[in-house]
């Protein structure tokens, strides 16, 4: 009898017409074969073996550098469960659009079968998906960002109980590019992308979109958070995780190395960019990172903002879209001041610096997490580790404060689900344009976010100790367009004032949109920032902040009835606390 895998696999074969099906086992061995292949054809050119050994750089098509949202689909049979925040078409209509593309898509090439687990092999919070892809570049990036081949089949067995994810290249043409999810199924269609969240299904696909659905059936949550683990002089390790959007910190908060290292307060990484989150027996909200790799932004990377970061980056690593110098290394912008002579860009072209920057903006490294010199010693923790706090951040050039305490879990949640940022590079379209994007999920939430807004306050009530929530912002300016902040390693300032939160030690001045620190409570030692800086940093305007609550009701107004009254009740009590410091300063 043919197990339920080996069923689907033939099914797919069937439409896509590989040449070879190879079924993945992620043994180094395999990994080495694959990389060979793809220095033989060009889709990977080796680094300087010397100074990065097994290290090696991919140029993607120059029309695929990015996730795609407008051509994201959540299939799903009425269109208000997915909601005002995703792109919808019922499943019948979204496969009939797309089986077409698949109909002998991978004629002439090798399917790859590979099965991976997303999270610790030994933890019952982790589950098997399986991806086809006719891309090499695929296999070999799965086997650095998941526990792929041999440890997922184990687990598996002749269940049917996995995630399947069907991936083509197809033809790479943005217009027959299709990223379908069919939740009620729980299966992904991805076809016309080879790029990072698009085609590393295990990623953002199920590890957020699918998993967030499942999460919110089974008692659990999926979210875009990083986890770390913050230790204080006395060697008690405390666990926070933030979400942040696309490319606007979390991998270099969960890395960093920190600036109070000489006063005891070091930094260690669980994950960099998704955590899964069970409510445990003690109350308490545990995490596991379900990936493990890094599939990191390159650019502003360096050994002053992250020496982890780059230490990490020396060896075992694909590189996508970064430009290669005379010595056959990588570059990117932010990596050294000047550009070195000679360079070649992302695109292969002799480099010059009226070409428009060396490396693209979201070009990206994909690195074994175990290289990080700050791994944490729970990292794969099959319990998850317990969290303390939450932090939600964007980036603001105005308004947001430095860093604020939520003050309760349901304005906290009024926090997350109001977060707004500045656009990056990780996802195509403009860059730099403020949006909404609630608890970094805008891109990911599987369903209706109204729905995923009642389940966080209805998770708050189930837990015992629920993490306190902050919300953060390195990215504040001055009037003359300057960072206020220093960020990087700076930012475990911020984790400590936290921290002395939690512990009930810290001062915080209160006002309309929270709990600010005042500028004693904030340890800033050391650090060269003017007192009208840190004023900048911590100013709350209430007149800026009662135009903010206009965008917020724009937004909410989008989810109609089924946006929870709670958040509604939030913008009524924050109209009402902002009135009242107008009236109290004038
Ligand atoms: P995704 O992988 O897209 O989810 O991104 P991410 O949230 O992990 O962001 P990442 O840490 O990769 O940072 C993105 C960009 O922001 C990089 O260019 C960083 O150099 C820059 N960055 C990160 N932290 C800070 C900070 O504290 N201050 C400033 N000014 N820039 C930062
Ligand atoms: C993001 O865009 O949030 C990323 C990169 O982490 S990707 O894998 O493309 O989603
Ligand atoms: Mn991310």
């Amino acid at each position: 009898m043919p197990t339920p895998l080996e069923n689907w696999v033939e099914e797919v074969a069937g439409l896509t017409r590989p040449d070879r099906i190879e079924w993945c086992d992620g043994s180094a061995a395999e990994q080495n074969r694959l990389i060979e292949g793809m220095l033989r054809d060009g889709t990977l050119l080796p680094f300087n073996p010397k100074t990065y050994p097994n290290c090696y750089l991919h140029r993607s098509d120059p029309r695929d550098v990015a996730r795609t949202e407008k051509v994201t689909f959540i299939c799903t049979r009425n269109k208000e469960d997915a909601g005002p925040n995703n792109n919808w078409l019922s499943p019948e209509e979204g496969k009939e659009q797309v089986r077409p593309l698949f109909s002998g898509s991978m004629k002439g090439r090798t399917m790859y079968v590979v099965p991976y687990l997303m999270g610790p092999a030994e933890s019952p919070f982790s589950r098997v998906g399986v991806e086809v892809t006719d891309s090499a570049y695929v296999a070999a990036s799965m086997n650095v960002m998941t526990r792929m081949g041999r440890v997922a089949l184990d687990r598996l067995g002749r269940s049917d109980d996995f995630v399947p994810g069907l991936h083509s290249l197809g033809d790479l043409d943005p217009e027959r590019r299709y990223i379908m999810h069919f939740p009620e199924e729980k299966l992904i269609w991805s076809i016309g992308s080879g790029y990072g969240g698009n085609a590393l299904l295990g990623k953002k696909c199920f590890a957020l979109r699918i998993a967030s659905w499942m999460a919110r059936q089974q008692g659990w949550m999926a979210e875009h958070m990083l986890i770390l683990g913050l230790e204080d002089p006395g060697g008690r390790v405390t666990y926070m995780a933030a979400a942040f959007p696309s490319a606007c910190g979390k991998t270099n908060l969960a890395m960093m190395v920190s600036a109070l290292e000489d006063e005891g307060y070091r930094v260690w990484t669980v994950g960099d960019d998704i955590a899964w989150m069970h409510p445990g027996p003690d109350g308490y909200l545990y995490a596991v990172n379900p990936e493990a790799g890094f599939f990191g932004v390159a650019p502003g990377t360096n050994e002053r903002t992250n020496a982890n970061v780059m230490s990490a980056l020396h060896q075992n690593t694909i590189f996508t879209n970064v430009a290669l110098t005379a010595h056959q290394e990588p570059w990117w912008e932010g990596l050294s001041d000047a550009p070195p002579e000679g360079m070649t860009d992302w695109k292969g072209n002799a480099w010059s610096p009226k070409n428009g920057p060396a490396a693209h903006p979201n070009s990206r490294y994909t690195v074994p997490a175990r290289q990080s010199p700050s791994i944490s010693p729970r990292w794969e923790d099959p319990a998850g580790v317990p969290i303390s706090a939450f932090i939600f951040g964007g980036r603001r050039a105005k308004l947001e404060p430095l860093v604020y305490e939520a003050l309760s879990w349901q304005h906290g949640v009024y926090s997350g689900a109001t977060l707004a940022s500045e656009t990056t590079a990780a996802a195509t379209g403009a860059v730099g344009v403020l949006r909404r994007d609630p608890m970094a999920m805008l891109p990911f939430c599987g369903y209706n976010m109204a729905d995923y807004f009642g389940y966080w306050l209805q998770m708050g009530k189930r837990l015992t100790h629920p993490p306190h929530i902050f919300h953060v912002n390195w990215f504040r300016r001055d009037d003359d367009g300057k960072f206020l902040w220093p960020g990087f390693g700076e930012n475990v300032r911020v984790l400590k004032w936290m921290l002395d939160r939690i512990d009930g030690t810290a001062e915080a001045q209160e006002t309309p949109i929270g709990f600010v620190p005042t500028a004693q409570s904030l340890t800033l030692d050391g650090l060269k920032i003017s007192r009208e800086q840190v004023e900048g940093l911590l100013r709350v305007d209430a007149g800026d902040w009662t135009a903010e609550l206009d965008g917020v009701k724009e937004f909410f107004a989008k989810f109609g009835d089924r946006l929870p009254r709670e958040l509604q009740e939030e913008v009524e009590q924050a109209a009402k606390r902002l009135h009242h410091a107008s009236v109290a300063s004038r």
